[in-house]
């Protein structure tokens, strides 16, 4: 039963479907937890062709949760068939835009009620602090599916006065419609919330979707796909194929049937990506890629207030944020307080258990990531950074990783010019009130996500937003995005936004109507 029937059977309130599945049950954090490990297509979780697995680990203590199924080329391809049916003759496409809205709106509040649930399953597979993966992690992912909820039936086009051919009259008018089929491809950083920011604007729009979540943390995602079987979304209108990039993701940006593909991810691989792309349908795409984004901090700033927010803008979520300041300029007449304020206020991170309410850093997402944060720490420090704090693992079992502070950076320096995911902060002085020297030092990367500038100079603040060039603009704050704001970068941080009205027009294509009468 599902479609109409369910719009209906929602609207009281009544619960609809649960899907059968083989379960992973497991009793922790105080709760008794269960989700699938299994490929989600076509409304059912099934094992992939062949049986193959990858272990999803626990950051905390390195054991392994479950063993989940990995999609082949082939999975990829039975998921984008489901997909397709999916759109062209399911109840998908054929249901009222108003009643698609219903069904985001009931998934978010299936969302809601297992929270908890969600924010364990996060804690322990990626390695999120649990009170922050409760807030940021799956809150903002709840609220970002109710935003594009609301505006499945506010997606209008235009009525455009074009030359009569006279005597006749004529009109045009566009209408956005849905792209079709749409793949997505994310990171680890944020599983759920990189999942719901692409799909939620995908899926009001009125697509159909293939997801591929990333191998290390794929169990968010597929806890989500039980949740919309229970929301009563149409089989076929969302798949999950866990597995790994180079065969279920390169299966996606490659298939033909697939008309737009939304990724998140390294700037590396975004190259791939785009290139698949094009070679294989000339598929649209977005990429929201790799950063270094600069923190600029001027004298004349409320200095506590600069160095809370570069605390945050550094070591939040580990470090594992995608608009991390990857560099901070701090002008000389402040730098040596605000390094000092720095180390006081980093010493006392409670690092430990992500599980633990009173612990606020916990393990990084993965082994390999961890011992490029090493390395990462050693090769400033070999081209001269002055390592003031942290730099090592720490002696105790799981991925656990100092934060860390790097002065006296130089530009040429590969810590300063290279982003590290990890909780590291880089530090680099400026002299004098030169505006313009310190914005071209800023801006002399390839990389063009976020920034942020200190300073109570309005006119400075003001002429920092016009002349850096970054998608995100942060003025005497850091890290405030929001589900109805524009998110996504310049330069190869990549293009196409995330979140926001602009959103929207990622997962759609405008068809221009012309009639003479
Ligand atoms: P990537 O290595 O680029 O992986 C991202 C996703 O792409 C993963 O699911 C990965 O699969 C998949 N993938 C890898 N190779 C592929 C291929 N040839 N074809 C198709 N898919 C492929 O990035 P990551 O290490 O997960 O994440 C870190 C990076 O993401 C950082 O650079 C960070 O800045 C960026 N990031 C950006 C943002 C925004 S919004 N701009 C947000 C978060 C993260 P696997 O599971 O096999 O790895």
């Amino acid at each position: 039963e599902f479609g109409e029937a369910v719009v209906l059977k929602s609207r009281g309130g009544s619960a609809s479907k649960e899907v059968e599945y083989d379960p992973v049950v497991m009793h922790v954090n105080n709760m008794d937890i269960k989700f699938p490990k299994q490929l989600f297509i076509d409304g059912k979780f099934i094992d992939a062709e062949g049986g193959r697995t990858i272990d999803s680990i626990n950051p905390a203590d390195e054991s392994v949760i479950c063993k989940v199924q990995r999609a082949t080329p082939g999975d990829v391809d039975r998921a984008v068939q489901a997909a397709k049916r999916a759109f062209d003759e399911g109840e998908w496409s054929k249901m009222s835009a108003r009643d698609r809205s219903r069904l985001l709106f009931r998934l978010a509040d299936l969302m809601e009620e297992h929270k908890q649930e969600l924010a364990t399953i996060e804690a322990i597979d990626s390695g999120a602090v649990y009170t922050l993966a409760l807030k940021t992690h799956v809150g903002m992912s709840i609220d970002v599916w109710r935003y594009f909820a609301g505006w499945c039936d506010k997606i209008t086009g235009s009525t455009i006065p074009i030359s009569h051919a006279r005597p006749n009259r004529n009109l045009t008018f566009t209408k956005k419609e849905p792209i079709g089929v749409c793949g997505l491809i994310t990171p680890w950083n944020y599983p759920l919330m990189m999942l719901s920011w692409k799909m939620a604007a995908c899926l009001a729009a009125g697509n159909t979707v293939v997801m591929k979540p990333a191998q290390v943390s794929p169990l968010t995602a597929l806890k989500f796909a039980e949740l919309s079987v229970k929301a009563g979304i149409p089989p076929g209108v969302i798949n999950i194929v866990p597995g790994s990039g180079s065969e279920a993701g390169n299966a996606i940006a490659s298939h033909p049937l697939v008309r737009k593909l939304g990724f998140t991810g390294s700037t590396e691989i975004g190259q791939t990506i785009m290139e698949t792309c094009a070679n294989s349908n000339i598929k649209k795409c977005s990429l929201e890629l790799g950063g270094k984004s600069p923190l600029v901090i001027f004298d004349d700033c409320d200095l506590e207030r600069a160095v809370r927010n570069a605390m945050g803008g550094v070591f939040f979520n580990k470090g594992e944020n995608c608009i991390a300041a990857g560099r901070i300029f701090v002008q000389d007449t402040v730098h040596d307080k605000f390094v000092e304020r720095v180390i006081e206020e980093t010493k006392k991170i409670v690092i430990g258990d992500p599980l633990n309410r009173s612990t606020s850093h916990g393990p990084q997402n993965h082994r390999a990531h961890l011992d490029k944060l090493v390395s990462y720490v050693q090769r400033g420090v070999k081209e001269g950074a002055t390592l003031r704090y942290g730099g090592k693992q720490l002696d105790r079992p799981g991925l656990f990783f100092e934060p860390t502070v790097l002065t006296d950076v130089e530009d040429h320096m590969y810590v300063a010019k290279e982003e590290s995911f990890g909780p590291i902060m880089i530090i680099s002085k400026f002299s004098g009130n030169d505006l313009d020297a310190v914005i071209k030092r800023a801006n002399s990367t390839e990389f063009g996500l976020a920034s942020g500038v200190f300073t109570r100079d309005i006119n400075r603040a003001m002429a920092f937003a016009e002349k850096i060039e970054a998608g995100t603009v942060f003025i005497n704050t850091y890290n405030k995005t929001d589900v109805a704001a524009p998110f996504g970068g310049f330069k190869q941080s990549g293009f196409g936004k995330d979140l926001g009205e602009e959103a929207l027009n990622e997962y759609l294509k405008t068809k221009c109507v012309t009639l003479e009468y």
